[in-house]
């Protein structure tokens, strides 16, 4: 009896995963913690997403692209230095250690959403979609701040 539940259990559970490698999974092993997006003025191109990412897997992850539903484009970027002159860089991706963490901050890693048609005002919220390497995606909703003037 104890025996055919398991067997039962087993089986369902082999299906389950097998069904969900067929498309992408919504991660359970990565989080983000207080994710924002940088308040912009009325004509600004671009405004910057920020948060830290946790990976609680054994295995590291590398977020290879992000969507968000303000623009239609969205890059990632870092900051270097050049002659002691901070200046943004595209980059293609973004490490996060295995039972680690990687946060993008102002002056730092972020998420650079191009392409704005209005302002953009604390109280707004910001949905974006992190998808990773090893198939899994994230849903990120990002309330709207104001932040220092000075890099992004
Ligand atoms: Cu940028």
């Amino acid at each position: 009896m104890l025996k055919s539940i398991l067997f039962t259990a087993a089986t369902s559970a082999l299906m389950l995963s097998t069904a969900a490698l067929a498309d992408t999974i919504n991660t359970d092993t990565i989080n983000a913690d207080n994710p924002f997006v940088r308040e912009v003025p009325p004509g600004s191109p671009a405004t910057a997403a920020f948060m830290t990412l946790h990976n609680t897997s054994d295995s590291p992850v590398r977020l290879i692209d992000a969507e968000n539903d303000l623009t239609a484009h969205a890059e990632m970027h870092n900051h270097v230095d050049v002659d002691g002159v901070m200046q943004m860089r595209q980059i293609e991706y973004i490490d996060v250690p295995a039972n680690g963490n990687v946060t993008l901050a102002p002056g730092g890693l972020h998420l650079m959403l191009i392409g704005l048609e209005s302002a953009v005002s604390e109280g707004d919220e910001v949905a974006l979609t992190l998808t990773f390497d090893n198939g899994e995606t994230l849903d990120v909703t990002a309330p709207v701040r104001p932040i220092m003037p000075m890099s992004h």
